[in-house]
């Protein structure tokens, strides 16, 4: 399999999240990446390479044309409100919910902080479009490579900061430029038909829903904690199924807090049965790990050796199959998880 990797991603570097009114050591940090790499180098498996840089046009084709121009000068904005905030990171605290006006773009640059966002955890810093922008090549480059004759069966883009949060127009769960979705779009405009991205993070991938839920041609699946309880909380229930011309083609298989391997698979077996069923010509991962049973900040318990098993079960859809790297905060095991899932795909 070919590997991209990001040389922008630890530029995207957040200090605190808010969490139940106090700020405390962001989970997303630049170290879970560095011991993806370190794994990958006692077990290759595939040359790793960097991409060019991504097409705005892909980029535009998933996002909002507005919500990247904030994006790219955010840092250079907060900076000019204060050359002390500098020192600090930018993260939001108003947003406007029901009943206010989400089409105008407030001169106030909290506002607009807000207005592109959906929660507190997401802190933008210096090097946060960089890296994100980055990821995003590296998500579109790994989609590109599988075209072709002598095209390797599967390419993995280690995207950070993570990308299925963010939706056409907001960031949030540490998640900037959605880059499973721009994986999808670039394999649907390089000729793939129809597209499945089936998503195994903890969390439900609400902007990569969000993104296709009134598609036919890109099939949205993802296994998550029930979000009754679990974040995001706002989407990810069963009885999301599409909208429009894309009813039917999302699926969401919630799990109660504390599932194990066993019952995991069985819904990974649901979710390939409906991938078949639709016949795609290529799949998306949205690749988390923090369904780990060590994981800090979520409650499934898959075990490390469970990961290559996932990934040898995935393999059998038998796709051309991009991987975009998601969450995973047991930092340390980070590395161990991954690479199994990669090498359980490549047995
Ligand atoms: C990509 C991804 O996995 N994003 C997840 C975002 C989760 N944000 C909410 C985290 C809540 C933190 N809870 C801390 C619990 C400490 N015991
Ligand atoms: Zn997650």
């Amino acid at each position: 399999m070919l590997i991209y990797a990001n040389p922008r991603h630890a530029g995207h570097s957040g200090r605190q999240e808010m969490y139940r009114g106090r700020l405390v050591p962001c989970h997303e940090v630049p170290a879970r990446l560095e011991h993806v790499l370190a794994e990958l180098a006692r077990r290759p498996l595939g040359e790793i390479r960097e991409a060019p840089p991504v097409a705005r046009a892909l980029l535009e084709a998933v996002h909002a044309p507005r919500y990247l121009r904030f994006l790219e000068t955010a840092w250079q904005q907060w900076v000019a409100l204060d050359p002390a905030n500098a020192a600090l990171d930018a993260l939001p605290s108003v947003w406007p919910v029901r009943g206010f006006r989400a089409d105008l773009e407030p001169a106030n640059f909290a506002a607009r902080l807000g207005l592109y966002s959906f929660d507190a955890g997401t802190p933008l810093t210096e090097g946060t479009w960089a890296a994100a922008e980055a990821g995003a090549a590296c998500a579109a480059a790994a989609a590109f490579s599988l075209a072709g004759s002598g095209a390797p069966r599967a390419a993995v883009a280690l995207t950070r900061p993570p990308g299925h949060h963010a939706g056409a127009d907001f960031f949030g769960g540490y998640c900037f430029v959605n880059n499973a979705a721009v994986a999808a779009q670039a394999l649907r405009e390089q000729g793939a038909r129809r597209v499945a991205v089936l998503d195994v993070d903890y969390h439900h991938g609400n902007g990569t829903q969000s993104l296709f839920y009134e598609r036919a041609d890109v099939l949205t699946l993802s296994i998550h904690g029930d979000p009754r309880t679990e974040y995001p909380f706002y989407l990810g229930h069963a009885d999301e199924t599409g909208a429009g011309a894309g009813l039917g083609f999302n699926l969401n298989l919630p799990l109660p807090a504390g599932t194990d391997f066993a019952h995991w698979r069985a819904a990974l077996a649901t979710a390939l049965a409906r991938i078949a069923a639709f016949a795609p010509d290529a799949l998306v991962v949205a690749l988390g790990v923090d369904t780990y049973e060590g994981d800090p900040i979520s409650r499934f318990r898959l075990a490390s050796g469970d990961y290559l098993q996932l990934g040898a079960d995935i393999a059998g859809a038998g796709l051309p199959t991009v991987f975009t790297l998601e969450g995973g905060y047991a930092v340390a095991a980070m590395g161990t998880n991954v690479v199994n899932v990669l090498e359980g795909f490549e047995a």
